[in-house]
């Protein structure tokens, strides 16, 4: 029977609602929610592709596993010994080290109950405040900067700004990859209205900077001297709003005398940006009707993140930018549900309900609500992410507990966590997919179900509450988070002493869970975790008293505030100048410029940035299942810029070492013109599943903002170096492409360099060097590949010059191939598996082709610009050059006729070809 299924996407903050399409148990197909107000009815390339990732349940982690020890395997085990196992172990360690003993480190990524559950176990039952999530490496300087200036978290603003703004300044943000959809809506705006301007501040030429009419190619790290800088020129140019600055905000007079000293000519010397630049920004922000800023990790992940938001919110309450239609700092949400986590209090610095730890007040609120004992929350404050796993590392922490994300791959100095987890007595992964870097440290695995398997609620960006609904069974025996999370704080609860759940006083008491004390933790349903969630918010800034799965139902997601009696949430925050602070007053802070924590010298002369891909998720474990999601960016690599690589003698396509402080790895290099001199910038995404290194963050710094405690993601000192790996093997094969990689991971951290990319649904392409002797290896690759033997494996050797082909066929297709030595007709090779047309001419000709011609190291393939039409670089160039405009490539390519995320990259493209 077929289903639909109204859902919100799992990706981004934009938070897009969907409509699923399901099938005898199975996800078929996806489109866009016409009547959601995120997206009415667009998808980006990364939801259009969600069903692709749901094909299959390979590589899915299916079944509770548990080892009793380092030394042995995991085995599968039955949920309720997986559950009691992991509830034994947990009250062990708090029972013989105290509560602090444990972690947990969850996800933006969780569902709003998830984290509700994980939430209430830690500080409810645990009584830890070591609870930190994946957010602390992507909103918390956000957070703390809207706390200290505007008195609450969360963004004063809303979409509908996004339409009505007359000046948009983006900052640290690349919101065509990042935020697409959201994007698209910027779009028209400034086609109905080319008078808007963008501004863009960002160190990279990206796809977003290329549209700008003003790009601010600012030095890395040194935002806060520009927007002092803009600031210092709009107070002596008359052009702020004294009137908004008496009425409404504290603190303008310690600021004004530190910006005194920010001449707009000393700002730009830092910036590395002309003068005259700089004051244009600050002129078309100051008077703009309505001037919006979109900010995201440029901002957030770095050592003086809090600084560089509250700088830029200082912009705006001087200017009186905000509070008004079209105006006001708005803070790109990251993961889908970065902000419920937040109306939680899931971190390590919150309580529930925006409340905060340290406040008495506040603890007492929630013993109340939770009906703990008096003075039973703990006041001291938890561990954030990057000091919970040193404590980890230091034996501090002895058992941690991570689910929904995966600090294998995404915490910065990435050897940091792993020597972490090492040491840990006890390990527990919450995942979804089998194959990540986290995963192998498991003493336990818990199977959860996932996007289109579980339900619940998220928040996005503009604090709207949308319903995330199941539209399939979860497979094999994955459950829900909140209900893992449930079923263990349960038999945690009657395993922990009385002592320990009810404190001294009461020691006499039998609260032993078996009845006679109510559980913590009543729930059935995630509706009756909602619920109680909802009660804690009563009467704070986000009070959604008035808000129900049902509401939702019937009148559509809703925008908090939603108190009872509300009939809508408010779209807007601090439209009466009256801010969330004691005195109703904003406060501006006196931010002074300080440079990267590790600023580039003599021996790390390079500065490392990082950043997104447009059609890849974080880790991968799910766009890494889409073939078509590895046709924009088919694999890892470093880009430079051209100057700098050409000085040190490298091109396209070397491989060279990336080196920090901390680590290295080795990446193919790729030539650009689209960065600063002496910085290099590599994606986030790629793994230990795809790489025979961890990726970037092997290099990256754990360095931290002092307020936030998010660290510098972005921002690190590198070496670069040919590597001096000659090109000596590709591989491909045509099948499963899950299994394959499966398959030829474990083989790839024995290589210095290897690398696995998919190249269509059905075929998966290695790459690898510095195998010269290694035959071994080359063999187990070969197995691990599957390629066939005998009669039908064409094999070809020629040991004088070291090359050695094989290539496996079925029937009159090419199959599969392995290519050592000279690796030159690899790209013919994947074009004629690709294409799959049987082969003609005699099978030993096939060795021959693609001639000798020069290594090529790269895809070779022309790159496809538009994934719903498979529009490739090279149509379009050739198109652009006989003179096509942007509508014209779209009636004759399609290209940018459906999802629209290439219109950016075609519109770049069509500025870079002339006509001949
Ligand atoms: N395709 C895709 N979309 C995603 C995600 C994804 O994985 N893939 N992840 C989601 C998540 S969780 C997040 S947090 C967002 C992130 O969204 P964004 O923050 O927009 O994305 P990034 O590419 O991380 O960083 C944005 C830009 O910051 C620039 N930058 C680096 N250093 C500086 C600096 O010092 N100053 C300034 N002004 N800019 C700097 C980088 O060059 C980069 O272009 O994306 C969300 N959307
Ligand atoms: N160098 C560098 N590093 C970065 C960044 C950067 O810009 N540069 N960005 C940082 C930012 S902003 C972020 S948000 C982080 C993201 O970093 P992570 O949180 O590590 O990213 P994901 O790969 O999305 O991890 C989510 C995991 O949860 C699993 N999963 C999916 N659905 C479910 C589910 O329903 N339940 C459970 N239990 N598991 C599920 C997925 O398989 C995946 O392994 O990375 C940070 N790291
Ligand atoms: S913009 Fe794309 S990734 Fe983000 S929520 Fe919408 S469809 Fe999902
Ligand atoms: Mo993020």
């Amino acid at each position: 029977m077929k289903t639909v299924t109204r859902s919100t996407c799992c990706y981004c903050g934009v938070g897009c609602g969907v409509l699923i399409e399901a099938e005898d148990g199975r996800v078929t197909g996806i489109e866009g929610d016409p009547d959601h107000p995120s997206n009415f009815g667009r998808l980006c390339t990364k939801g259009r592709s969600l069903p692709l990732t749901m094909a299959g349940h390979a590589g899915r982690a299916l079944h509770p596993e548990v080892r009793l020890t380092r030394e042995s395997a995991r085995e599968p085990a039955e949920w309720p010994d997986a559950l009691d196992y992991v509830a034994a172990r947990f009250a062990d360690v708090i029972e013989r080290d105290g509560p602090d003993a444990v972690a947990f480190y969850i996800s933006g990524q969780l569902l709003t109950e998830d984290y509700y559950v994980f939430n209430k176990l830690a500080k409810g039952l645990v009584r830890t405040n070591n609870i930190d999530t994946n957010s602390r490496l992507c909103m918390s300087s956000a957070v703390t900067a809207y706390k200290k200036s505007l008195g609450a978290d969360g963004p004063p603003t809303c979409y509908e700004d996004i339409e009505l703004a007359h000046t948009v300044l983006f900052a640290g943000s690349n919101m065509p990859y990042a935020h697409p959809v959201l994007f698209r809506r910027l779009e028209e705006a400034k086609a109905k209205d080319p008078s808007i301007k963008w501004i863009v501040v960002d160190p990279r030429r990206t796809d977003l900077a290329a549209l700008a009419d003003l790009h601010l190619a600012i030095a890395p790290g040194t935002d806060v001297a520009l927007f002092n800088g803009m600031l210092h020129h709009m107070i002596w140019e008359g052009s702020i709003d004294p009137a908004y600055i008496a009425a409404h905000t504290n603190g303008f007079d310690d600021l004004k005398a530190l910006v005194r000293g920010d001449t707009p000519s000393m700002a730009a010397e830092i910036c590395g940006i002309a003068e005259t630049d700089l004051l244009q920004a600050a002129e078309w922000f100051a008077a703009s009707p309505a001037a919006l800023s979109l900010y995201c990790m440029g901002l957030n992940q770095s050592s003086h993140g809090t600084d560089k938001n509250l700088a830029l919110i200082n912009l705006h309450l001087a200017t009186g930018q905000i509070g008004k239609p079209g105006a006001g700092p708005f803070s790109l949400t990251g993961q889908p549900n970065a902000m419920g986590g937040r109306e939680v209090g899931g971190m390590a610095t919150m309580l529930a309900a925006h409340r905060d730890i340290g406040n008495a007040e506040d603890r007492a609120q929630v013993e109340a609500l939770w009906g703990v004992g008096a003075g039973e929350l703990s006041a001291r404050p938890g561990l954030p992410a990057v000091d919970m796993f040193d404590a980890v590392a230091e034996g501090k922490i002895k058992a941690i507990w991570i689910a929904c994300t995966n600090p294998v791959h995404s915490m910065p100095d990435i050897e940091r966590v792993r020597r972490a987890l090492r040491t840990a007595e006890f390990v527990v992964v919450q995942e979804a997919f089998e194959q990540t870097d986290t995963v192998p440290y498991a003493d336990v695995l818990l199977p959860a179900s996932s996007w289109g398997e579980k339900s619940g609620t998220v928040t996005n960006s503009e604090r709207r509450i949308s319903r995330v609904r199941a539209a399939v069974e979860p497979p094999g025996e994955a459950r829900p988070d909140w209900w893992i999370a449930n079923e263990v704080a349960r038999r945690l609860e009657a395993r922990l002493s009385p002592r320990q759940r009810h404190g001294n006083e009461q020691s006499d008491g039998n609260h032993d869970g078996s009845g006679n004390a109510p559980s913590l933790f009543p729930f059935a349903s995630e509706q009756d975790v909602f619920d109680e969630h909802r009660t804690l918010t009563v009467g704070r800034d986000l009070d959604i008293g008035g808000l129900s799965y049902e509401r939702i139902e019937n009148d559509g997601p809703q925008q908090w505030p939603f108190p009872s009696g509300a009939a809508k949430g408010s779209a807007r925050r601090y439209t009466d100048g009256l801010f969330a602070t004691v005195d109703g007053r904003a406060r501006f802070h006196a931010t002074r410029y300080l440079p990267v924590a590790e600023p580039a010298d003599a021996r790390y002369p390079f500065r490392l940035l990082t950043g997104r891909l447009r059609d890849q998720w974080h880790g991968m474990s799910r766009t890494g299942r889409a073939g078509v999601l590895f046709n924009h960016a088919p694999e890892a690599a470093l880009s430079i810029r051209r100057e700098d690589a050409a000085r040190r003698g490298l091109k396209d396509g070397d491989l060279v070492t990336v080196a920090s402080r901390r680590g290295r790895l080795v990446l193919p290099l790729e030539t650009t013109e689209d960065l600063p001199p002496g910085t290099v910038f590599a994606p986030m995404h790629w793994s230990g599943q795809f790489l025979d290194s961890g990726g970037i963050n092997e290099a990256t710094i754990g360095a931290v903002d002092p307020d936030s405690k998010q660290p510098e993601l972005k921002h690190a000192a590198v070496r670069i170096e040919a590597a001096k790996l000659p090109w000596r093997l590709v591989a491909a094969k045509r099948g499963d492409v899950l299994a394959l990689r499966a398959a030829v991971q474990p083989l790839l951290a024995e290589r210095r360099y290897a690398s696995i990319r998919v190249e269509a649904d059905d075929l998966l392409v290695v790459t690898a060097a510095d195998i010269d002797a290694d035959v071994p290896w080359t063999e187990r690759l070969h197995d691990a590949l599957g390629l066939a033997r005998g009669d039908d494996l064409l094999e070809y050797r020629d040991a004088r010059r070291g090359r050695a082909q094989r290539v496996a066929w079925d029937a009159e297709r090419v199959d599969g191939f392995l290519l050592t030595g000279e690796t030159s007709p690899a790209a013919a090779l994947i074009d004629q598996i690709r294409t799959g047309a049987p082969w003609e001419g005699p099978r030993h000709a096939i060795v021959l082709l693609g001639g000798d011609g020069p290594q090529r190291a790269r895809a070779p393939r022309d790159r496809v610009v538009c994934n719903c039409k498979q529009v490739t670089q090279s149509q379009i160039e050739q198109a652009a050059a006989k003179g096509a405009a942007l509508d014209e490539l779209k009636s004759t390519l399609g290209c940018g006729t459906v999802c629209g995320s290439c219109v950016p990259e075609i519109k770049r493209l069509l500025t870079a070809t002339t006509p001949a």
